[in-house]
């Protein structure tokens, strides 16, 4: 629970102590805030007037969602303008910013190995005096032959390096198989590396008791978990909401001192996105939020 608003000039550099996140003089953070949706589709509303309305709320975290795919980072290197934009109004609001290389249909991590290697260490050294930037490095990896041990574990080994060589303190969120679901699997064997987290996706229309064992299973382990994106929708963005459900999903994060971003800051016409259709860009009020919206702002204050 957090009763007052505090952000990166009071916390500074975060670490990883045990499972949960602790700041520069050890006092115990919890991050929330809102993602992005894809940045080739939605910068509008990853910029200035926006990210500080969700600040208001009581957002102290913003997830910059950096597709590499469907017309992102490896077809368009203009997207990085907008991404940069985004992380620097959010460190100008006193905010975490998450950089997020949003892997899809791209399965592999592997599979862009080389193009997500120069992409974070250039943007590592760009933001290697700034404590507010957390790198997280795989959405979600997946599909059958996408296993921890031969494609993700490898992956990270390689990236988090380059990312550490310019800014030995970040924290590095790491995704998991499955959509990053398998937690308990990357518990079972660790990276070796300090200040990692391993992500926990869920959309609380989809994902239920059987997840919630997983996480529980993999912070038993001594594994630090950060949902880094889940919905009150259904697994495909749409459907419900399922506001019961994300009770309970928001009351399990808050018993464990879980920080966590939602799905998404986004005006599409998909009910996990907390903006209604024609929202205006950047300077939408409560009137232009969905009912998860609604829903989502009001949790962000921790007051559960
Ligand atoms: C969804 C978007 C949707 C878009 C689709 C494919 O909400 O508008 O068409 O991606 O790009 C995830 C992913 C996230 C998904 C989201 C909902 O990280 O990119 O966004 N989801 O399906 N994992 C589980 C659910």
């Amino acid at each position: 629970m957090i009763d007052e608003w505090h952000g990166v000039s009071y916390h500074g550099n975060l670490e990883v102590s045990d499972v949960n996140l602790i700041d520069q003089v050890g006092r115990s953070v919890v991050l929330r805030g809102m993602s992005s949706h894809g940045m080739q589709w939605y910068p509008q509303f990853a910029r200035c007037e926006s990210i500080l309305t969700t600040k208001q709320a009581g957002a102290n975290v913003f997830r910059i969602a950096m597709y590499t795919e469907e017309g992102g980072y490896l077809t368009n290197r203009a997207v990085i303008k907008d991404v940069i934009r985004a992380v620097d109004d959010t460190l100008m609001h006193d905010m975490y910013a998450i950089v997020d290389w949003h892997i899809l249909y791209d399965n592999d991590p592997l599979s862009h190995m080389k193009e997500a290697r120069i992409f974070f260490d250039n943007i590592s050294k760009h933001y290697k005096d700034s404590p507010g930037v957390i790198y997280e490095i795989c959405n979600e990896p997946n599909g059958t032959e996408v296993t921890w041990s031969k494609n993700v574990k490898p992956y990270a080994q390689k990236i988090i390096p380059y990312i550490r060589n310019n800014s030995p303190d970040s924290i590095v969120l790491v995704g998991c198989p499955n959509w990053s679901q398998d937690v308990d699997i990357c518990a079972a064997d660790p990276l070796e590396f300090d200040n990692i987290m391993y992500t926990l996706h869920f959309y609380a229309g989809t994902h239920g008791d059987e997840l919630r064992s997983k996480c529980k299973k993999a912070i038993e382990m001594g594994a630090p978990i950060f949902a880094s994106e889940w919905g009150t929708s259904a697994a495909d963005g749409n459907g419900g909401v399922f506001l019961n459900e994300s009770d309970v999903w928001l009351n399990f994060l808050d018993k464990h001192h879980i920080s966590w971003c939602n799905w998404s800051l986004a005006d599409r016409d998909e009910t996990s996105a907390a903006l209604l259709p024609s929202a205006p860009p950047d300077s939408w009020t409560e009137t232009n939020l969905s009912q998860s919206g609604q829903y989502v702002l009001s949790k962000l204050s921790g007051i559960i």
